[in-house]
């Protein structure tokens, strides 16, 4: 039987050490370099923070698989066992230019089903974290179930990308809900972005392009709380791959979905 309460005491404790890491790292030299465009940021601190969670996870949970962004861990290509899916630094560009905005995010699967979740918001010191069944929390403090959302009071979290050209969807798609919300955000961070429409602070996320290391973490939050997950169409996320993500409070993917995406 896996004891998940013991993988769930060193996950949080390796998550607070990394975090550790990162903010005694704003007082060293970054080293940045680019990888798929002059945009797409890395460093060395993604490449030692995945390193740094490998190295802990071999060692102590030698049977465990590692599936991180920065290609530190195994070369995954099924979901079988108990295989950690981890961003090192979700919020690249924010850890570089704002030293804030960014987390650390943890998804651990059995067979493809998530059963812990861990978003490390390092700067502020929160932890949202939850085991599957016992409840998701911010640090020590429960978070309630969701309440139902509506539209019209509505705090969407969005890339502009998405409401102008761009190879993922017609604008005018996206626009007409931009209009109708009461409000739009951007944190350049799918974890907290996730992790925040699991606390409450947000009501519902869309997002065109995610790798499964971006959303592995704060899916299994959203879910433990009654949110509702998956792509634009209402499919279940692909865990390997990635792809477009909608998150929400319950009721609004029907109303967003009926209202806004059927001509996807
Ligand atoms: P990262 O910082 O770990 O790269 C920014 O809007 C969000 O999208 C961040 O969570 C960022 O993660 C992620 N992101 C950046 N480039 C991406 C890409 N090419 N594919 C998928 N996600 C990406
Ligand atoms: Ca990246
Ligand atoms: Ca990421
Ligand atoms: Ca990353």
């Amino acid at each position: 039987m896996t004891n998940w309460m013991e993988i769930d005491t060193y996950a949080k404790k390796w998550i607070e050490e990394a975090g550790e890491r990162l903010k005694v790292s704003f007082d060293e030299k970054l080293n940045i370099d680019t990888k798929t465009n002059p945009n797409d940021l890395v460093t060395n601190m993604d490449r030692e923070t995945e390193q740094f969670f490998m190295d802990k996870i071999t060692e102590t949970f030698p049977n465990h698989r590692i599936f991180g962004e920065e290609g530190m861990g195994h070369d995954v290509k099924d979901l079988q066992g108990i295989v950690w899916i981890i961003d090192p630094i979700d919020g690249t560009m924010n850890f570089i230019h704002q030293q804030r905005n960014f987390a650390i995010s943890i998804g651990i699967m059995e067979d493809g089903k998530g059963k812990i979740g861990l978003v490390y918001d390092v700067v502020h010191d929160e932890l949202y974290h939850t085991v599957r069944g016992q409840g998701a929390f911010m640090n020590e403090k429960k978070l309630p179930p969701l309440k139902q959302g509506r539209v019209s009071e509505t705090i969407l979290s969005l890339n502009a990308t998405w409401v102008t050209e761009n190879r993922k969807i017609d604008p005018s798609i996206l626009g007409p809900l931009v209009r109708d919300v009461r409000g739009t955000r951007s944190y350049g961070s799918a974890a907290l972005e996730l992790a925040f429409v699991a606390a409450g602070r947000l009501d519902a996320y869309i997002t065109m392009r995610l790798s499964p290391w971006d959303f592995a973490g704060g899916a299994i939050l959203i879910e433990e709380v009654g949110g509702e997950v998956s792509d634009l169409q209402g499919n279940p996320l692909d865990y390997l791959k990635g792809g477009p993500l909608f998150v929400s409070k319950p009721g609004l993917h029907k109303e967003i979905g009926e209202n806004y995406l059927k001509d996807l």
